[in-house]
């Protein structure tokens, strides 16, 4: 199929998920058109069946805002002209659903069919969608997409709770590439980290508020206090100057590194014994579940979706949101007995496979055809 993808292509999770799910569609044969105002981050290969097509919106005194969405819908309309595309994948709502309708409409109105499918990843619902100011049309656009997939079912409950939606939405949850993200031996660099044999405690986010690193650095403070440990932060956002200044009030500074944003996360995880992530709210959880995939059992919150990855008292434990004393007896108690930490890695890697991107992939491209058949029975009755 001709596939066009409309993404974020900075670091967050779904401009993730969307370059690799492109990569992955292109190397099975597909022509993927990735349309954005930026290069892909991870769209760091070339390869003969992905096109990148750039966004600009151009500036004008007038405008406060560009107006991003038009030029986006502008850009849609060029591109599945040109390229022919069969079907466009829009990830995170917001505004890429309401592009991808305009577009499709003047499309329709040419005589050109272009179904749509809208992958929600989060935020785009659990925060900023159901905002007021946003509301009408995040929901206008969901209910008119040709076809709907949420990252998880704790998502799409969320979903059908925050907005009045009147169609169906397919859960086709993230994955995981096992050629990248698996143990591989990196004990030189552990060496340099922990040379007293400390355990390594890792957390990688954006530091956005919603992601509670705050919990990450109190829960640090009690584990220190009985497991010799180390603290990678890993990643950049709001936060960071206070949680630095936390770490000095706390006197841990010693045993923290923050080492902002990195490409290579598998071998940070590759030398991991746990992965650390509280958020207040998280719809999948991408990022433990790398860790997984590389043997590092995931302390955790129970929000949104992370239940569905990981199995508390198996893969990791969870705790409820907040509860920062419970997550550090959690991996005190994973942590001091070695025997429990071998196994629960055994299993963090053995519960990742079931998102191996061999197993996701065709999901996506059944869904597809199956959209790309009964929109065109609309389009022409
Ligand atoms: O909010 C973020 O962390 C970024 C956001 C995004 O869309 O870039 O991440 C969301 O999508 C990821 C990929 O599907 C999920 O793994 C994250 O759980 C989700 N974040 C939240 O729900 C907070």
């Amino acid at each position: 199929m001709k596939i066009g993808i409309v993404c974020y292509p900075t670091y967050g999770g779904s401009g993730v998920v969307a370059t690799e799910l492109g990569k992955a569609l292109a190397k099975e044969g597909h022509k993927v058109h990735f349309i954005t105002y930026q290069e892909p981050v991870r769209l760091d290969t070339f390869h003969e069946n992905i096109f990148y097509h750039e966004v600009s919106a151009l500036d004008y005194p007038l405008f406060q805002y560009q107006p991003y969405e038009s030029a986006l819908a502008s850009k849609i309309v060029d591109v599945a002209r040109f390229e022919q595309l069969d079907i466009l994948h829009v990830h995170y709502a917001i505004p890429h659903a309401s592009s991808a309708l305009i577009a499709r409409s003047i499309l329709k109105e040419k005589g050109f069919h272009l179904p749509f499918v809208t992958t929600l990843h989060g935020t785009d619902i659990t925060l900023i969608g159901k905002d007021p100011g946003y509301k009408p049309v995040v929901e206008y656009s969901i209910n008119h997409s040709d076809g709907i997939t949420s990252v998880s079912q704790s998502l799409k409950e969320d979903t059908y709770k925050n907005f009045n939606i009147t169609r169906e939405i397919e859960v086709i949850p993230n994955f995981i590439d096992f050629s990248r993200f698996k143990k591989t031996d990196k004990d030189h660099f552990k060496k340099a980290i922990a040379p007293q044999g400390e355990k390594i405690l890792i957390h990688v986010s954006n530091f956005r508020k919603v992601k509670r690193v705050e919990d990450v650095v109190r829960m640090f403070e009690l584990v220190v206090k009985k497991i010799p440990s180390k603290l990678l932060l890993v990643g950049d956002g709001p936060e960071r100057m206070g949680l630095e200044m936390l770490c000095r009030e706390l006197a841990i500074c010693d045993q923290v590194r923050f080492l902002g944003k990195q490409d290579a996360i598998e071998d940070l995880l590759a030398i991991s014994d746990a992965f650390v992530l509280p958020s207040e709210t998280e719809s999948f959880g991408l990022a433990a579940l790398e860790a997984m995939a590389c043997e590092v059992p995931v302390i955790s919150s129970n929000a949104g979706g992370i239940p569905e990855i990981n199995v508390h008292g198996t893969t990791g434990y969870m705790s409820a949101v907040g509860d920062f004393k419970d997550m550090a007896q959690n991996t005190i108690t994973l942590l001091e007995d070695e025997a429990r930490l071998l196994q629960f890695k055994a299993n963090a890697y053995a519960h990742a496979q079931t998102f191996a991107i061999e197993n996701i992939l065709p999901l996506y491209e059944r869904y597809y055809e199956k959209v790309f058949k009964s929109a065109e029975v609309e389009f022409v009755i």
